[in-house]
């Protein structure tokens, strides 16, 4: 029997062979699909989350500051699961900080997560267990591993959208809460041009 020629048979069966449900645009990390999920932060949804809120409330509610478009291929919560997503976030300042995702930790303290960034120029914040944070540059094709335990956000420091691809446990959940009570210890800032993490006071 020549090699492959079997499987070969076999993978052109209708039954066997199905598409994929969601497509990823590399250049752009736009995700196409049926099964794809879109959910929208603007100025209006991001309250508290700056350390000037009469300069949030100061800017136009409507605009966005990022969207994240999902792919969930079984429940929220469900063990042994993965999911998708492509993050854009806007470059836009609020006072002297950047647009900026709200943060979490997840759910289950436990789970990590992968961030791939595909365009533009940004942070990662990450902040452990002993509140101690820092950042990660991040810039096209820079991979960042987002260990368990860990408060995490990210800033877009540039003048370009920034866009970064996830993957994190189906069963990770997002705690945001935890995050409005005990903040971040360090907030990142533009001092003087440059982006720096600036004590919370
Ligand atoms: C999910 C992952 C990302 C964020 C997204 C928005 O675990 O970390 O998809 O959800 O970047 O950030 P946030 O903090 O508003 O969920
Ligand atoms: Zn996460």
């Amino acid at each position: 029997m020549a090699i492959g020629s079997k499987q070969h048979a076999s993978a052109t069966e209708s039954d066997s062979v199905r598409g994929a449900k969601v497509m990823v645009d590399l250049a752009t990390g736009v995700l196409t699909g049926a099964a794809v999920e879109t959910i929208v932060r603007r100025i209006r949804d991001m309250k508290g989350v700056y350390r000037n809120e009469e300069a949030r409330r100061s800017l136009d509610q409507n605009k966005v500051v990022y969207s994240v478009q999902g792919f969930y291929p079984v429940s929220e919560g469900q063990e042994g699961g993965l999911f998708w997503g492509t993050t854009f976030l806007a470059p836009g300042m609020v006072d002297d900080e950047y647009f900026m995702t709200k943060g979490h930790y997840h759910a289950k303290r436990s789970r990590g997560e992968f961030y791939l960034t595909l365009a533009g120029h940004g942070a990662l914040i990450l902040m452990d267990e002993k509140r101690k944070t820092v950042f990660e540059p991040m810039s096209h094709n820079t991979l960042h591993y987002v260990p368990s335990h860990t408060a995490h956000r990210v800033a877009n420091v540039g003048d370009c959208p920034l866009t970064f691809l996830a993957c994190w446990p189906s069963d990770a959940g997002h705690d945001y809460e935890a995050l409005t009570k005990e903040r971040f210890s360090r907030r990142l800032r533009n001092v003087g041009g440059i982006h720096v993490l600036v004590e919370e006071r």
